[in-house]
């Protein structure tokens, strides 16, 4: 009896040394919107393992809720902000995002997005009352951080830890033309099968479209990136004291933990120092409230379709909502629908509006056939988890991209917001809801999704862990950080070996010529004897 007892405390005991083998101090610069609901996952699992959490955060955050109880400290930036003004730019924001970002071309869009993320000065007037408060910045120094963990998505996470002498990790979906990754992070992307994001295309790539690629390549790193890097540099350089780049800056990031996995990612070249942990925040589907469970059921054989556009989208024009609840209300299944916008009159008996839903477990629930989808990375991945197959509407950022990749590998169909007919999106929905090989190849994904030898999570924190264990993840990073473009690409050796044929050529010619003369000369002085 005495000794079952010791040994189930000593079990105790050795599972509170696993969890807290090691515990240390994380300090969180995070994203607002979508990308926080995926990083608080990761933060969450860190606080369970005894790890003390610590996010910095804006006090205009809209998702990142600070006032709520949690088991993360949150540190407000001490700002003026008005919420009023905050709410208005976020609303005009997204009412470009719904309803003008789908209408342009691609480039157009990226542009646009550029716009509204680097060319506006909230983040930048974040950054400057972090670093240049010498009470903030002497607090977080005395509270000796182990690990920074870091959304790039806006510059000023990696200063922060730059300052503080403080290793760091990315969690990255995507930058534009992936231009960070790329160029900051040295990850190899040949351009022949490597699609730029944003450009919407596969790794199948036929002529004109590698035509396309390269150009939305020399896009991306000429106009926007080279446009909105100068800036940061020349305030990372005053802030610092020294001449750097942001470039320079992101580069230092030990691990970047990347948010798709090859369920979605065309199979590519990466770097040891690059995870791939798409769909860490996907969960089996827990039961639905009492009153949806019954809607759902009530649908029978012909079971459910899921319609969100994601956490931001509230409203769309009278006749856009019309157009697509006219289309839903010919379907035999039952229509969930995340909807914060005036009810369409074309609305039909089988649709309902909900605020909010319970998403993945919806998506999880046995009589979902479908799921309709503006295509963001944490409502595709969702998707992948239970194997439910799509109808892309997607708007803007990366959606499109995430939907083509969906496309390519058979399980959605894309559906265009802007140019669509009730008849197209009543046609796609009919085409994934009916024709198989979408619903087995959606399987397909999330059976490939399911067997990886350890789950994305557990890979996620095991990385932040290691970086805290071992001060870095130094082993891990390529010597390319340290090389000009030109020795990157070896143009200095091709230039070199140039010379040296053309040294030998010119040096043979001239031989040569010398020779012939000689002959000549010789021939010429035999004649005239
Ligand atoms: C610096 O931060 C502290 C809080 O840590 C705040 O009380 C103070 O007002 C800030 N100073 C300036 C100049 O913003
Ligand atoms: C969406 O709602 C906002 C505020 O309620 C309004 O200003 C905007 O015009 C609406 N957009 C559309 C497309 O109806
Ligand atoms: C891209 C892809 O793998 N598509 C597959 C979808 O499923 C059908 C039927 O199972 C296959 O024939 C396709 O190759």
């Amino acid at each position: 009896m005495m000794s079952t007892k010791w040994i189930s405390a000593i079990v105790l005991l050795q599972l509170c040394y696993t969890g807290c083998g090691f515990c240390g101090k994380v300090l969180v610069w995070p994203c607002d919107m979508s990308p926080w609901l995926n990083i608080k996952i990761i933060l969450e699992k860190l606080t369970e393992r005894g790890h003390e959490v610590t996010v910095l955060v804006s006090p205009q955050s809209f998702i990142i809720d600070y006032n709520k109880p949690s088991t993360l400290k949150f540190e407000v930036i001490p700002m003026p902000h008005d919420r009023e003004a905050a709410e208005k730019s976020l609303d005009h924001f997204l009412d470009i995002a719904t309803n003008v970002m789908p209408t342009l071309s691609h480039w157009q869009s990226a542009l646009k997005l550029d716009e509204f993320l680097f060319q506006d000065d909230g983040n930048f007037k974040l950054c400057e009352t972090v670093v240049y408060n010498q009470s903030i910045m002497k607090k977080l120094r005395e509270a000796n951080y182990n690990v920074m963990v870091i959304d790039p998505a806006l510059p000023c996470g990696e200063l922060i830890a730059e300052l503080l002498g403080v290793p760091f990790v990315y969690t990255v979906r995507f930058s534009i033309g992936d231009t960070v990754e790329k160029y900051c992070g040295k990850l190899p992307a040949p351009l022949s099968y490597v699609p730029v994001t944003m450009a919407a295309l596969t790794d199948r790539m036929t002529f004109l479209q590698r035509v396309k690629n390269l150009m939305y390549s020399i896009f991306f790193k000429f106009w926007i990136h080279q446009h909105d890097n100068p800036f940061w540099d020349q305030f990372y350089s005053e802030v610092l004291g020294r001449p750097t780049t942001l470039c320079e800056i992101m580069g230092k990031a030990e691990i970047w933990l990347i948010r798709t996995y090859w369920d979605f990612e065309f199979p590519r070249p990466y770097l040891p120092n690059f995870e791939f942990v798409g769909g860490l925040h996907c969960k089996p589907a827990k039961p639905l409230p009492k009153g949806m469970e019954e809607f759902v059921r009530s649908s029978g054989e012909d079971g459910v379709v899921v319609f969100s556009l994601g956490s931001m989208v509230k409203n769309l024009t009278d006749e856009k909502a019309n157009l697509i609840a006219s289309a839903l209300a010919q379907i035999p299944q039952k229509v969930l629908w995340r909807y914060k916008g005036n009810k369409p009159a074309t609305l039909g008996t089988n649709t309902r509006l909900y605020d909010w839903i319970p998403q993945n477990d919806l998506l999880g629930h046995p009589k979902t056939k479908a799921f309709i989808t503006h295509g963001g990375t944490n409502g595709i991945y969702e998707a992948i988890y239970h194997g439910v197959p799509m109808v892309g509407v997607p708007l803007f950022a990366d959606q499109p991209d995430n939907i083509a990749h969906m496309k390519a590998k058979g399980a959605a169909v894309e559906v265009n917001i802007n140019t669509m007919t009730s008849a197209d999106l009543l046609h796609a929905l009919r085409t994934v809801i009916n024709e198989p090989s979408y619903k087995e190849n959606a399987t397909r994904l999330s059976r490939i999704h399911h067997d990886q030898p350890v789950k994305p999570l557990d890979r996620a924190v095991f990385w932040i862990e290691f970086v805290m264990r071992h001060k870095g993840a130094k082993h891990l990073r390529p010597a390319s950080h340290d090389l000009t473009w030109f020795q990157y690409h070896s143009l200095d050796v091709i230039g070199f070996l140039l010379a040296c044929v053309a040294t030998a050529i010119f040096l043979v010619t001239k031989c040569c010529l010398f020779c012939c003369r000689k002959f000549n000369k010789a021939g010429k002085k035999k004649k005239r004897e």
